[in-house]
């Protein structure tokens, strides 16, 4: 066995097998480096006559996880990712891909650009390009159809999900799934290639299997409905539908082409930002990476309400002992039907299997006794959004916790630092602030006191990440980031009805935006005697106007409590879809005169930039005051939990794309209109606009060359 340096690839050789080695951590995507030394492994193996077989094999966590997105944003470096895949394809001698962890985008390019494919069975495989806004673009729209079958490689290609070795190998995408040592398996498998004739496949040369055309009709309208919004989806159906009458190479240029377009598409973009924003959203801006969080091993939940049993399914889906404590036993004793309740409905729906809710309804334990909590890790406090009560369980954990054990608040509006002042080691305390259903919405925002230790910190965002939530840190600052910028949404949303919109423009003007629902038909959702009683804890803090704009309270005094009554904002029949109801009409033309607003158009432009400017707005006071460490933070937050459009990106890259200056000058505008205690543009976009700048660091994503 000889070996050859180099810098992301190193060859390696088995006597008759050559095996070039990918070494380019993180994850092993094609960066230049590694497609110029898998270019130059492939020519050595053409003129090295005594190996016959070549195989790329990973070290490190994966096989390539696809081209590196990194080098998107740059002009690009030849080799490029199809010089490779050429190479390998035309190779007169077996290429073989050796996979473990995930084989993705142009990873799975390059497998499939190889006479052979063997896998470990923990293997996975997919074209998750849709996801960045993107399409394959180095052959998989046209290999993968050949190999798999057109109906197989359309969803994989047109949703971006993967899929595990055993289904790999029963749609005939891998040839041998192994478990224990790739490595040796591989050389076993190119030996036996070896000796039997060395023979070398190409999927480029198989016909395109023979497919229902309707289905792409079919797939159209699914992903129409599943993808609303999206571009790139649609666009892999036409993809798919040109290679099924074209030549091989006509295809795959024509798919290059695509892909090109679409790296400089405003989607892609968008959607790459939240990739690297999301990632970027782990690391706490003032804490080294070094920092590790505490143990976690045991949890006690404090309050067995709604947020307290999301919470704790949470808890027991990631697998992790729960305590559940409450004031009395008949309140434990509901919501432990109601967790079963909930697990139960996960086993009908095939989510998880009868003993997997045996299991985890095994790790729950229900108490009213606080001594039992001396040996958790964590505590979730979860009971009524009251200092006082919050306070006086603060009092009686300090009792019974370890030292070491971490407080952590779900409160979604106290003063976080007056909590923590409350407890007897501050450095362990900090907020957790999950969002109803706790079981399902991903979006946690973790709160930090100014007293929170920074391995806190650090614990409460990994344990965010093994609950399969996305993660966010946030400072001090009323409603935290996501609910103080809904409520600007929100005031602006009643303010357009006082003024003369209707319910159904505004909700219509939003999600045409891209927001899954409109701010009044989620109204009618959430009830309107829970918005009562939202607006009526803020009152005291809301301005003159906000206070006389009591439409809300109107509708729930007229019993319009939303769908659970049958009508609120709209009237809603067996099916639950809104309608409009003339009654609302007159209620708000009776409101509009009361308090003196004359009704007037309003267009659906002036709908969009008060919603959405208002939020931008408030994210920009927010970053400025440090409740959010950075602007693509704010982007996280609302695109997981609050519904914005990902292939916009987020409120503050909306922002940036829409440019600083025309949303400054809006605001002007709405400040002499609705009044300048709602929209005097914040100090930061005064600075940036000043500056030239946006809010984020780089302009970035200079056109492809
Ligand atoms: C493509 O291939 C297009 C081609 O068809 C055609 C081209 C012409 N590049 O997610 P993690 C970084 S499009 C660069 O936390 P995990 C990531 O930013 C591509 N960097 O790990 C992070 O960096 P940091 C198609 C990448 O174990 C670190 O790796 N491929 C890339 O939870 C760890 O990432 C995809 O879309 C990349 N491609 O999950 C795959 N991928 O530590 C995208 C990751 O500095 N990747 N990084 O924050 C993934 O889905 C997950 O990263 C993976 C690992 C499942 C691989």
């Amino acid at each position: 066995m000889s070996q050859t340096a180099g810098k992301t690839i190193s060859l390696e050789r088995h006597g008759p097998v050559l095996i070039a080695i990918v070494d380019n951590p993180p994850v092993n995507a094609l960066s230049h480096s590694v497609r110029a030394g898998l270019v130059d492994a492939v020519t050595e193996f053409e003129n090295d006559g005594h190996v016959k077989a070549l195989a790329i094999f990973c070290v490190g966590r994966t096989f390539i996880a696809g081209a590196d997105i990194r080098e998107f944003n740059k002009p690009l470096q030849e080799p490029r990712l199809g010089t490779l895949i050429e190479r390998l394809d035309a190779c007169a001698k077996p290429i073989i891909a050796a996979i473990h962890g995930t084989a993705l985008g142009g990873g799975l390019e390059v497998a499939l650009a190889c006479s052979y494919r063997i896998s470990l069975d923990s293997a996975r495989f997919g074209l998750p390009e849709v996801k960045l806004g993107l399409l394959p673009g180095s052959g998989g729209t046209v290999r993968l159809p050949r190999l798999i079958g057109v109906e197989n490689a359309l969803t994989m290609i047109s949703e971006g999900g993967q899929i595990a070795a055993g289904s790999a190998r029963e749609k005939g995408l891998v040839d041998k799934v192994v478990a224990g040592d790739l490595k040796a398996e591989a050389i076993a498998f190119a030996n036996e290639i070896i000796a039997n004739g060395g023979r070398v496949r190409r999927t480029s040369d198989l016909p395109v299997p023979s497919f229902d055309t309707e289905l792409l009709a079919t797939k159209r309208s699914e992903l129409a409905k599943k993808f609303r919004g999206f571009t790139a989806p649609q666009m892999a159906v036409d993809l798919i539908e040109m290679m099924t009458r074209t030549p091989f190479s006509e295809a795959a240029e024509e798919e290059y082409r695509v892909c090109k377009e679409l790296i400089g598409s405003d989607q892609s973009k968008a959607l790459r930002h939240l990739f690297a924003a999301e990632r970027e959203a782990l690391k706490i801006s003032d804490v080294p990476a070094d920092v590790k969080g505490r143990s976690v091993e045991k949890v006690a939940v404090i309050g067995p309400g709604v947020m307290g049993r999301g919470i704790t399914i949470t808890l027991l889906n990631a697998g992790l002992p729960v305590v559940l404590v409450g004031k009395s036993d008949a309140s434990l004793e509901k919501a432990l039907g109601a967790i079963r309740k909930a697990l139960e409905g996960n086993v009908k729906r095939g989510a998880i299997t009868a003993n997997e809710l045996i299991l985890r309804m095994d790790l729950l334990t229900v108490t009213t006794a606080y001594e039992s909590l001396h040996d958790v890790d964590l505590v979730i406090e979860a009971v009524t959004e009251d200092l006082e009560v919050k306070r006086s369980v603060f009092s009686q954990l300090d009792m019974v916790l370890g030292k070491q054990a971490i407080i952590a608040t779900n409160t979604s509006f106290l003063d976080i630092d007056a909590l923590a002042a409350s407890v007897v080691r501050p450095e362990n305390f900090a907020g957790m602030h999950f969002f109803n259903p706790a079981n399902i919405m991903k979006l946690l925002e973790n709160v930090r006191s100014s007293r929170s230790a920074p391995d806190v910190l650090a614990t409460t965002m990994a344990l965010g990440k093994r609950l399969g939530k996305v993660p966010v840190m946030v400072g001090r600052s009323e409603g935290f980031v996501a609910n103080r910028m809904l409520s600007k949404r929100s005031r602006e949303a009643q303010f357009l009805l006082e003024e003369g919109a209707a319910p159904q423009q505004v909700d219509k003007v939003l999600t045409g935006f891209g927001f899954p629902i409109g701010p009044f038909a989620l109204a009618d959702l959430a009830g309107m005697d829970v918005m009562a009683a939202a607006r009526a804890a803020r009152l005291a803090r809301m301005t003159p106007r906000e206070q006389r704009c009591d439409i809300v309270d109107k509708l729930a005094a007229a019993g319009r409590l939303g769908q659970k009554t049958g009508a609120g904002y709209y009237l809603y029949g067996e099916d639950r879809k809104p309608k409009q109801d003339p009654a609302v009409g007159e209620l708000l033309a009776t409101h509009r005169a009361e308090r003196g607003f004359p009704q007037r158009e309003i267009s659906d432009q002036e709908i969009l930039e008060r919603c959405l400017y208002a939020m931008i707005n408030e994210g920009a006071k927010i970053i400025e005051e440090g409740a959010a460490a950075r602007a693509s933070d704010i982007d996280v937050i609302w695109t997981s939990g609050f519904g914005w459009p990902t292939y916009l990106g987020g409120p503050m890259f909306y922002a940036d794309q829409i440019g600083l200056p025309k949303i400054k000058q809006a605001l002007e505008q709405y400040s002499t209109l609705v009044g300048e205690e709602y929209f005097k543009p914040a100090g930061l976009i005064e600075q940036l606009v000043a500056e030239g700048r946006g809010f984020h660091a780089s302009p970035p994503f200079p056109p492809l060359k």
